[in-house]
């Protein structure tokens, strides 16, 4: 399959759960007019939301079948949040309402929509971030920092092999494996998590992507050790586990406030996610981030993505949460 050619040798990946549709639109997704007539509809659709009800149907129709994602590599935050409160929440807001909230979640959205990101603190016990790290490493990955870009070779964790020169920065395991860690399965249950992005988001999500990672010292340096926008979807918002501390010269991700809806931001001055063991950030991922190089010990996180979906991730991407079962 194209998909496994262009990006990955993984033979797990060749029995994909994507529909020929679904492969058609991520084929389209490499073709620059493309994503820029995806961008134009964008910008058009916006100005004329507000006194047509076409351009909101047509729209959704095309979402709903996984076009129109191409034109987040063109977007800024301002027109993306311009399309997301004109179009799209509406119509998820519709199909999916968003779930009741507290004075809690309330809190932390209010926090997440002003700057980008929010820290949830220690929602799991130290004892409890140890209990995943052993069983992390009881496990099968992947060396690189998603199923999809490695080898496909599955093997155990060691870090040390993340140090050398020319190795991978990342290590990471599938979906199932992730979803399979107690913790994981703890932290999800009260449904806490989902109650958060529905408030920011204006829907109920669903959760679309699973993926646990690892890094550790070492010279070279990843692509998301960049700056970078996770370009998924319109509306979407990832939860980073941290199953290890991480400080400013200690792998805590950085992120530049406010980026996920203005272009108006300093990027010289970053925040650091910085935690304990057990603590959660919830980060609109679509704002200016980057995985820290630096980094003294193995570090372990599980990020856990909500959002609309079908989106530019879940064509992707099969390794999301598996076989379509978005929980
Ligand atoms: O490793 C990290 O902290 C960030 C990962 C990241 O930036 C990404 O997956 O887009």
């Amino acid at each position: 399959m194209l998909r496994n050619r262009l990006l990955s040798s993984n033979p797990m990946l060749r029995s994909s759960h994507t529909s020929m549709l679904e492969r058609v639109v991520f084929v389209l997704n490499f073709f620059p007019p493309y994503n820029l007539a995806c961008w134009l509809w964008i910008r058009l659709c916006t100005r004329l939301a507000p006194s047509a009800a076409f351009p909101g149907r047509a729209s959704w129709w095309l979402m709903q079948r996984a076009f129109l994602f191409g034109g987040l590599r063109h977007l800024s935050p301002e027109d993306r949040t311009a399309f997301a409160k004109a179009i799209v929440v509406p119509a998820l807001a519709r199909t999916s309402p968003a779930i009741e909230s507290d004075p809690a979640t309330r809190a932390s959205v209010a926090e997440l929509s002003a700057r980008g990101f929010v820290a949830l603190g220690p929602l799991l016990s130290s004892a409890d971030a140890k209990a995943a790290v052993d069983y992390f490493c009881s496990q099968d990955g992947y060396a690189s920092q998603t199923p999809l870009q490695s080898d496909g070779v599955p093997r155990k964790c060691d870090p040390q092999k993340l140090l050398g020169e020319g190795q991978e920065r990342y290590f990471c395991f599938s979906s199932q494996t992730s979803l399979a860690c107690p913790q994981v399965a703890d932290l999800l249950s009260d449904g806490r998590l989902r109650k958060i992005a529905a408030g920011y988001l204006g829907f109920t999500p669903v959760m679309y992507s699973v993926n646990t990672i690892v890094t550790n010292e070492g010279n070279d340096a990843h692509y998301v050790m960049r700056m970078h926008r996770d370009q998924d979807a319109f509306a979407c918002v990832t939860f980073f586990v941290c199953w290890t501390a991480v400080a400013a010269r200690n792998g805590a991700t950085i992120y530049v406030p406010r980026s996920h809806v203005s272009s108006d931001v300093d990027v010289s001055r970053p925040t650091y996610l910085e935690g304990n063991a057990g603590d959660v950030f919830c980060v609109d991922t679509f704002g200016l981030h980057s995985g820290n190089r630096e980094v003294t010990g193995p570090r372990f996180a599980t990020w856990i993505r909500f959002g609309s979906a079908p989106n530019l991730g879940t064509v992707q991407d099969p390794d999301l949460v598996p076989d379509h079962q978005f929980a």
